[in-house]
């Protein structure tokens, strides 16, 4: 009896671990309103970096490390929420691209979040401008994604 539970719940484990992303989400909607919050938070936190890779408030490492750090956690989070049937032709909305070419589209994810993992290191270094280097990188691999998969 007792192995029987165990086979029950190893084969359970196995079932959610092979449930789509976007069992986790009732409806589309859901989906679309987490992924646009968690790019809001990255942009956020992005942002105060960008002010200070470019001038416009003082450089504080402590600051640029801990936002840093905020954007590498957040840019796990976006992805599970594009599910299917959520693209749309308005300003900002995913193009269908997104999942005919999704290949493409989780390489590119992949490749900014890779970036800011990099950026996350670089501004624990103190040092402003591999802060600025590792910020360009980060922000030209959201533009790429934007330009390819996004409606301007
Ligand atoms: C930002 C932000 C983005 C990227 C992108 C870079 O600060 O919110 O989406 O940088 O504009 O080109």
């Amino acid at each position: 009896m007792k192995k029987k539970a165990l086979l029950i719940a190893a084969a359970l484990t196995g079932l959610c671990s092979a449930l789509p992303a976007a069992a986790q989400f009732q409806k589309p909607e859901d989906a679309v309103k987490y992924r646009k919050a968690a790019f809001t938070v990255m942009a956020s936190h992005f942002g105060r970096i960008g002010a200070m890779a470019q001038g416009r408030i003082p450089f504080d490492g402590a600051a640029a490390a801990a936002n840093a750090e905020v954007v590498a956690d957040m840019s796990k989070l976006p992805y599970a929420g594009f599910v299917e049937g959520t693209s749309g032709t308005e300003k900002g909305q995913p193009k269908p691209n997104v999942w005919s070419e999704r290949p493409k589209f989780d390489a590119a994810a992949k490749k900014m979040q890779d970036e800011v993992a990099k950026l996350a290191a670089a501004a624990k270094t103190n040092n402003l401008d591999q802060l600025k280097a590792a910020f360009g990188s980060a922000a030209n691999s959201c533009k790429a994604c934007h330009d390819d998969f996004r409606n301007p």
